[in-house]
């Protein structure tokens, strides 16, 4: 299904658009998940407009355990493949899944950050499929730093709600760069979206989201993310996104665990 010029694409720029991939079932089932888990929220879920605000940005995490419709695309769809595939490995492990929603009329952006210093894992073959659930023009939709994952760097984390630094030891990652400021220097990729589609980024690769101020379209997405071979546990200076407080792993330890399912293999 993944050409070889694909996976070249994915490892040089660190992101890609995959067109028709998933078919109207996968997205029905996981848009009534969506529902299910916006009316019976997780631990983790959280508000990022506030009540009196137009517009509503919400999003929550590591709920697969509980909602049948997520564990179905998770084990059953071909996501997995999919990483398996771009990322080069022999097999895959999900990591976890996220719901980010942006209802019509939202201006909160999401902002400029990589996910791997939120996350308790190192690793190069590893990746997150974003899948939305409604059309998204690309002027509502997300952007990416072409090839960010390969700089070699490591950014502070950012919390969506405040766009303030996470609470890690100070200094104990770069602050990201003042990308807007700044959007001539960088290779700056954006696609237009239909439900269908969606786009693998590498966990280090630069990211944000504009706001979804269209006046009556949804902006539902559902983003898996992947452990791949070379994956391993890591240590970070202060609690991690997700925390999985029930892990008592350390540094380089491999991702075995039953939160961590293998879902792919290459027979
Ligand atoms: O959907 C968004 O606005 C942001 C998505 C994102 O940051 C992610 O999936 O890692």
């Amino acid at each position: 299904m993944i050409t070889d010029s694909q996976i070249q694409e994915y490892s040089k720029k660190g992101a890609i658009l995959l067109k028709k991939v998933f078919n109207i079932g996968w997205i029905s089932l996981l848009a009534e998940g969506i529902e299910k888990n916006r009316k019976d929220p997780g631990p983790y879920a959280c508000q990022y407009t506030p009540k009196d605000k137009k517009g509503d940005f919400y999003d929550d995490y590591c709920n697969w355990q509980r909602i049948p419709e997520y564990q179905e695309f998770l084990f059953n769809s071909p996501a997995a493949k999919i990483a398996g595939q771009l990322t080069q490995s022999r097999q895959i492990r999900l990591f976890h899944e996220h719901i980010l929603v942006k209802e019509p009329g939202t201006s909160e952006k999401t902002p400029w950050h990589h996910d791997q210093p939120y996350y308790c894992v190192d690793g190069e073959q590893v990746g997150s499929i974003w899948l939305p659930l409604d059309p998204v023009p690309r002027e509502h939709g997300l952007e990416f730093i072409s090839g960010s994952h390969i700089w070699g760097k490591m950014f502070m984390p950012k919390k969506f709600l405040t766009h303030e630094e996470y609470d890690y030891k100070p200094k104990s990652f770069d602050p990201i760069p003042d990308i807007e400021s700044d959007r001539d220097q960088y290779d700056i990729l954006s696609w237009d979206l239909e439900p269908g589609d969606c786009i693998v980024f590498h966990f280090k690769t630069l990211h944000s989201g504009a706001g979804n101020l269209q006046r009556s379209n949804r902006r539902r997405a559902f983003s898996s993310r992947w452990l791949g071979d070379d994956t391993v546990f890591a240590e970070r200076p202060g609690k991690t996104s997700p925390p999985f407080p029930e892990l008592t792993f350390k540094q380089g330890d491999s991702m075995i665990h039953s939160l961590f399912p293998i879902c792919w293999e290459n027979h």
